[in-house]
């Protein structure tokens, strides 16, 4: 709201130097026809072609403050789904390596309306991961069709935190988040972004 109002009052601030500029730039025999008093209300004179230093100096400033003020507005929210596109994606990529070097059993759990996912290690304890927190929380909100993902030794997709058992999924994970789509793919452990 108060960046709505703000935007509000620089486009009211920019109406009058609009009108003013225009004034510039109507043929002098229109000109003309402007009551006397109004035109006296203008520093210009109607031959007057062009903008000054000053006034270029002010467009400039002035539409430098509306990007400041707009463009983060438009922007923030695709930075934001892209912020987290990326964290989960980096974090999966994680938990995939850790299991490959410590003989498997890392998992994931996704709770994707909630906007968060949990990393554990192959005891099943919380771990320390490279984001900070964990659980990991995200802005926006994603969907899986699974609600945990565990990776044998060799990097492939598991449905148990153990590697013999010869129970490793036949089936893509597939998450959601935004227009995007991460998709583990089973065997290979593929990690591919669509
Ligand atoms: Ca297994």
């Amino acid at each position: 709201m108060e960046k709505i109002i703000i935007n509000l009052i620089i486009i009211l601030s920019l109406l009058p130097y609009l009108f003013i500029s225009l004034f510039h730039y109507l043929p002098t025999s229109l000109v003309f026809y402007f009551p006397t008093s109004l035109s006296s209300h203008f520093p210009i004179s109607p031959s007057k072609k062009g903008f000054t230093l000053v006034e270029l100096v002010i467009i400039i400033v002035l539409i430098g403050i509306l990007a400041i003020v707009v463009a983060p507005k438009i922007e923030i929210d695709y930075f934001k789904t892209d912020a987290d596109f990326i964290k989960l994606y980096s974090d999966i990529r994680f938990v995939q390596h850790k299991s490959m070097v410590s003989g498997g059993g890392w998992k994931i759990t996704f709770d994707g309306a909630n906007k968060k996912y949990t990393i554990y290690d192959n005891d099943g304890n919380i771990a320390q991961v490279p984001s900070g927190d964990n659980p990991v929380e995200l802005k926006n909100s994603f969907s899986s069709n699974k609600n945990e993902l565990f990776f044998d030794y060799l990097g492939r997709p598991d449905s148990d935190n153990i590697s013999t058992n010869d129970n490793i999924l036949t089936d893509n994970t597939t998450i959601r988040l935004g227009n995007s789509k991460i998709i583990i793919i089973p065997y290979s452990g593929g990690i591919v972004i669509e």
